[in-house]
């Protein structure tokens, strides 16, 4: 059934075991890019990431080479309890992450204790957006996200900057001035340099574009960004921001990679845009949806050579009928076919939720709903697990552990 994302890997093994062999290192990795162990700096030996570095044009694409063993499983298999989500998820060679509520951050110190303790990448929910760091004109405010930043660094926690070109949360100076397109074109373009420059090498992968596309790869009209400089700010973003850090991962933000979707980035990709990877939000409204088609949507790109990620994870719960605990079951059945589909491809590198616990979510404000008729996510507001918590760690230990 995957018979290209085989060969294709066949092919990276090949040129890994190539590269190897004339630098004469016993491992696969290219210390040249130091990007690809910063992956995950805690794995060493036997359990770490390994990269294959490919040409593809101007620019090279780094891909973390998951190998698994499926046969006899990693040398060690822990038993499930007291095991955390990253250790787990360490275990299958994935970031296991998190998006972040700065004011929960703040100020809730068990919301601190969890997310440090359970996730090995961290997301910034709102403010490395236009409006939040850069509210007047050439003026930019990094004291949140340096929080967030140095937050996750004392963790050992991966960043995914996020997002750098969008639609809304922009400022009201940008969006009711006056500018030409050349003007606009200089204003993305140093707003993203600023800001990927201030966190080079601290960002490991950033959304730069999001919710940019429509389902058949066309481009949305609807953003203020395509109405104002048309389709070419697509490639003015990558450049500028593989320019500020040219071993940042660069990714598309976006709801699907239907083939549509994927042969627009691969056209992308063959004029020299620098895009490694595709982000998919998966906010999964319908308890009922299977979502078998992921596993489909990761492999399409996984053939492109392209890294995918879930990055926006939520399973809302309230539109759907029943009662609340054949709601928490299907929820945990979501959660889990996600990993699954996610841990069957070698380019799913990330999991990522969009926040930890029912305390915090934005869909509370977004969908008018409270707790506990909406409960998206994986623990209570008390940080009790939930089935879908408990869904998640048993998938990540029986992948890495089949015999158990
Ligand atoms: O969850 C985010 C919410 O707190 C913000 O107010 C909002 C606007 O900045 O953005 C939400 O996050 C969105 C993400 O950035 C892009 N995909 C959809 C997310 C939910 O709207």
């Amino acid at each position: 059934m995957y018979l290209r994302a085989r060969l294709f890997l066949l092919m990276l093994m090949l040129l890994g075991w190539f590269q190897s062999s004339r630098s004469g290192n016993d491992s696969w990795s290219d210390p040249a890019h130091s990007q690809s162990n910063q992956i995950n700096p805690g794995l060493s030996g036997n359990e770490s990431l390994t990269t294959a570095s490919l040409s593809s044009g101007q620019y090279e694409i780094f891909l973390p080479l998951i190998f698994k063993d499926p046969g006899t499983g990693p040398r060690v298999c822990p038993p499930l309890v007291p095991q955390t989500l990253r250790s787990l998820a360490q275990l299958d060679h994935i970031l296991i992450g998190s998006a972040v509520n700065i004011r929960a951050l703040r100020s809730d110190d068990q919301y601190a204790q969890i997310l440090g303790q359970e996730f090995s990448s961290l997301t910034d929910e709102s403010t490395m957006k236009f409006a939040a760091t850069e509210p007047a004109l050439d003026q930019y405010n990094f004291s949140a996200p340096d929080a967030i930043v140095a937050f996750a660094e004392s963790h050992d926690m991966q960043i995914r900057g996020h997002t750098l070109v969008w639609g809304y949360a922009l400022p009201s100076w940008l969006i009711n001035g006056t500018w030409t397109r050349e003007e606009l074109i200089a204003i993305l373009q140093d707003h993203i340099k600023t800001v990927v420059g201030h966190y080079k090498g601290r960002v490991y992968a950033w959304d730069v574009v999001n919710e940019a596309f429509n389902s058949d790869g066309s481009l949305r009209t609807d953003s203020f960004w395509m109405q104002r400089i048309g389709p070419q700010y697509i490639s003015v973003a990558f450049q500028a921001a593989h320019e500020a850090d040219p071993d940042a991962l660069l990714f598309v933000n976006d709801f699907y990679a239907t083939p549509g979707f994927v042969a627009a980035i691969h056209t992308y990709r063959s004029l020299d845009v620098p895009i490694d990877g595709v982000g998919l939000q998966l906010h999964m409204y319908n308890l009922q949806q299977k979502p078998t088609e992921l596993s489909a949507d990761i492999g399409r790109l996984e053939a492109e050579g392209l890294q995918a990620n879930i990055t926006e994870l939520d399973v809302p719960i309230s539109r759907d009928t029943g009662t609340m605990e054949d709601k928490l079951v299907a929820q945990a059945k979501i959660y889990a076919m996600v990993m699954d589909a996610c841990l069957q491809h070698y380019n799913c590198t990330n999991f990522t939720m969009w926040g930890f616990t029912d305390k915090y979510s934005w869909l509370y404000s977004y969908l008018g709903v409270t707790y506990p008729t909406e409960q998206p996510l994986i623990f209570t507001p008390d940080y009790m697990e939930k089935p879908a918590e408990a869904a998640l760690k048993n998938t990540l230990l029986s992948a890495a552990c089949p015999k158990q």
